[in-house]
């Protein structure tokens, strides 16, 4: 793979399929490290871009009382998911 023994590894051509989440495994001399799972929590519909699509479908999961609406991981719905959600997702990914 290009760029795997470099500090920055960029992946192109990407598509929807990618979508999930992604660790890092790193083995050197002194041993290995995997890192925890990155995912962009803005991406809520996992299609692998942050769109108008994502603030639906929060909205949808948010107004039925979707546990996927819990945003912050508080085991509750209320506003603050709101706010945290619109928050994630005016920054993107
Ligand atoms: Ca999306
Ligand atoms: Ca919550």
């Amino acid at each position: 793979m290009t760029g795997a023994t470099t500090q920055k590894l960029v992946i192109d051509g990407t598509a929807s399929q990618d979508a999930g989440t992604y660790a890092v495994e790193i083995t050197n001399g002194c041993g290995t490290a995997v890192s925890e799972g990155a995912f962009c929590p803005a991406d809520f519909n996992t299609d692998a871009s942050v769109d108008d699509f994502d603030y639906f479908d929060f909205m949808n999961a948010f107004t039925s009382s979707d546990p996927s609406a819990d945003f912050n991981e508080d085991s509750s719905i209320d506003d603050f998911d709101y706010f945290d959600f619109l928050t994630s997702h005016a920054a993107g990914c």
